[in-house]
């Protein structure tokens, strides 16, 4: 094996999601998500920019699944939105929503891409917000699982890996704010933190009951995983002592104490629950059973990491904070880790005591300042090198054994970024939102050779 091949069968893929990329937003029966709602709301977004049509995914899908094979992936993960497929969030069934996401993966199966589905990548129907404030209620968990139910139902004969959730904090904490506005949708003013933990407990008990919905309506096995980006934490030297106090960080970033602990260990983590005190979620009889389900794998969504060294305080460990002019690429918190990817793979084999779960990097990628040249081309280098210091930090894990089976890049294409709207470009792929052309960028034909040659070149 040359430097920095990757073992057989290493699956090399990429990713987007439905509102970022789709467009056509009343379209064939969709209705609003809480998306569509928060992008329109003045001051919410960059320029008010929203994701009506972004990369007119939705109409352009044959032509960007052409480009995925000529790019030579094996995987390709994208979300549905619960808007296209039961339009009021609970009730009627859209067929024209199931015939879109049928088309779309008979069309990567044709080109021999396995698809990889999330079923939840923000976009809550804006009726269940309406109607009980989404996320707020434990209502959202049932009606989760029942549009999963739907989903699964009918897709199952096609798509056998799903994965339940992307990213809980994002749609709860970040998207419920007290005191302040959120970033994200619905962005909802809470009167306690209490509050905002209630809404990721919501989210923890959708994804078991989720579980439970495709385990028992899946035609065909499957596997099933959870996408989440926890906080990695990474020693400052990898010297035994410094390594132990990353691991005894990890579980005090509440992302991790508060999400990835339930849903793998069947506990919050008693460090997050010493910080929270009276703000803990209401944990009711069972629930932590029904969050707590089996997992084929683990999605992990890491971009950047956090410097923990030893230390004689009460913790044994702390942060240490970038110096000012530390590299970081196209977004605020881009910092350079590259072996964040390695410490995220091994706090889930080790501080999560998780050895036996087959792991996915799900996202990894960076916001570039990317320009077209005279000539129409990309050469976005900055891209090139983090992309290619994250895959080594993969590939050392996968040579030490740990169960890294597969990357999939962020993202396939630039996108709508949020509440960045498209001034931010994650893509391998440049998208001239002016035609809706689509230009594969030098990190498009790098990422090509690392794919034909199975190791990062
Ligand atoms: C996330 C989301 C993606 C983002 C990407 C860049 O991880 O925040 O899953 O939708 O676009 O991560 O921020």
């Amino acid at each position: 094996m040359t430097s920095q091949q990757f073992p057989t069968g290493f699956q090399w893929g990429t990713a987007t999601a439905a509102y970022q990329i789709e467009g056509a937003v009343d379209r064939d029966g969709r209705k609003p998500s809480v998306w569509d709602t928060f992008s329109a709301t003045k001051g919410r977004t960059f320029q008010g920019q929203t994701g009506a049509i972004a990369c007119e995914h939705y109409d352009r899908y044959k032509d960007d699944i052409k480009l995925m094979a000529e790019l030579g992936v094996q995987t390709y993960r994208f979300s549905i939105s619960w808007c296209r497929i039961v339009p009021d969030g609970r009730g009627t069934v859209n067929q024209a929503g199931l015939d879109f996401y049928r088309r779309l993966v008979d069309c990567l199966l044709d080109y021999g891409i396995t698809p990889y589905a999330t079923l939840f990548h923000w976009d809550s129907p804006q009726a269940l917000e309406t109607k009980y404030g989404s996320w707020r209620s434990r209502e959202m968990a049932q009606d989760f699982a029942e549009y999963v139910k739907v989903v699964v139902s009918n897709l199952g004969d096609r798509i056998t890996n799903w994965m339940t959730l992307n990213e809980i904090t994002c749609f709860t904490h970040m998207g419920h704010g007290v005191g302040k506005t959120p970033q994200h949708a619905p962005g909802t003013k809470v009167g306690s933190k209490k509050e905002v933990w209630q809404t990721s407990h919501h989210a923890l008990l959708a994804h078991g009951l989720a579980c439970q919905a495709i385990r028992a309506n899946s035609p065909k096995s499957c596997s099933i995983g959870l996408v989440d980006n926890f906080g990695v934490t990474v020693p400052l030297y990898e010297s035994p002592e410094h390594i132990e106090a990353a691991k005894k960080a990890f579980p005090y970033h509440c992302g991790n104490g508060g999400i990835i602990y339930p849903a793998l260990t069947g506990e919050y983590s008693s460090a997050l629950l010493e910080q929270l005190k009276n703000d803990a979620p209401d944990i009711q009889e069972g629930d932590l059973k029904t969050i707590h389900q089996p997992l084929d794998f683990l999605g992990l969504n890491i971009y950047t990491g956090t410097y923990i060294r030893a230390a004689d305080n009460w913790q044994g460990c702390e942060w240490i904070d970038f110096p000012k002019n530390y590299p970081a690429l196209n977004m605020p918190w881009l910092q350079i880790v590259p072996e964040c990817l390695y410490w995220g793979i091994r706090h889930v084999s080790e501080t999560l005591n998780r050895p036996d779960l087959a792991l996915f990097i799900t996202e990894n990628g960076c916001a570039a300042q990317d320009e077209l040249t005279s000539q129409g081309e990309v050469f976005d280098l900055d891209r090139i090198l983090y992309l290619r210091q994250h895959l080594q930090s993969v590939h050392r894990a996968a040579i030490e054994g740990y169960p890294i089976l597969g990357y999939f890049i962020w993202s396939f294409m630039d996108n709508f970024e949020w509440s960045y709207g498209y001034d931010k470009r994650f893509g391998i792929t440049y998208v001239d939102y002016k035609t809706q052309q689509r230009i594969p960028k030098s990190s498009y034909h790098w990422y090509a050779e690392c794919i034909r040659q199975n190791r990062v070149v």
